[in-house]
């Protein structure tokens, strides 16, 4: 991608540190000691106690996978494809609701990319593999007053946007795969989206909904002072 795109720091202007938000929306420490860490493995406990951690601590654990977990809410329901479910809708000709299955049935894009937080860790190279957005943009036949995207989550919290330029991007997945596995649910699985040429956060997990709007509707970190336009610098910016 040679195109240059304006850099902004994402985290600009941020009017509260989010490890203090993130504490602040904490359940506290106590549920931690009670977590079934053991059955999910490392990861998972580090994904657990996070959730529980109003320290921010866990954040300084190792982990070798080289991801931290983040939720703005204490707990997620776990959906798989018995009751997954996919809406698109807003300013559309075709509003529909697809399954795991439908998913898994359309062409799968693999993108290979680096992905970086604004609190400044990095996994290089993250394979990510599903549909692309536009292609189910198309499907649904996007109005002429169709401007933008509002995503949605099952965590029944976390929002994001993009313009429907982006979204249109080669780059831009609902993805089904992270690493060449299904996507787990502390990643966000069944289904997250991934804007390679964004910062994560635009990369909204557990993605139930995708709403074609008239201009940009600002997403969870967003209205926090998160830029709009999470783009990468263009060093970090190398996915085809
Ligand atoms: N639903 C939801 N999606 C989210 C977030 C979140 O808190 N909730 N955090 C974002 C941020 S800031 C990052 S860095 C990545 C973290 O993804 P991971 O937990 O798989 O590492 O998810 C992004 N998508
Ligand atoms: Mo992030």
């Amino acid at each position: 991608m040679a195109v240059e795109q304006p850099r902004k720091k994402a985290a600009e202007g941020a009017p509260v540190g989010r490890r203090a938000l993130l504490g602040m929306l904490g359940a506290g420490a106590a549920g931690l000691a009670a977590a079934p860490y053991l059955q999910s493995g490392w990861e998972g406990f580090l994904a657990k106690a996070s959730q529980v951690d109003s320290t921010g601590l866990t954040g300084l654990l190792p982990n070798p996978g080289g991801f931290r977990y983040y939720s703005i809410v204490g707990s997620v329901p776990h959906k798989d494809e018995t009751n997954y479910g996919l809406r698109i809708g807003g300013l559309v000709e075709r509003p529909r609701t697809y399954t795991l299955a439908d998913l898994r049935a359309m062409p799968q894009t693999r993108v290979v990319a680096d992905v970086l937080c604004t609190d400044g860790w990095r996994v290089d190279d993250t394979p990510f593999e599903g549909v692309k957005l536009s292609h189910l943009l198309d499907d649904a036949g996007v109005r002429d007053n169709g401007q933008a995207i509002r995503f949605t989550c099952f965590d029944g919290a976390y929002s994001e946007s993009l313009t429907l330029e982006q979204a249109r991007r080669s780059d831009v997945l609902v993805a089904l795969n992270m690493q060449d596995k299904p996507i787990t649910h502390e990643h966000g699985g069944p289904v997250r989206l991934f804007v390679a040429p964004m910062y994560f956060y635009k990369s909204a997990k557990w993605l139930s909904g995708i709403s074609v709007t008239d201009s940009v509707v600002p997403g969870f970190w967003e209205e926090r002072g998160y830029a709009v336009d999470g783009w990468l610098d263009g060093a970090d910016r190398h996915a085809a």
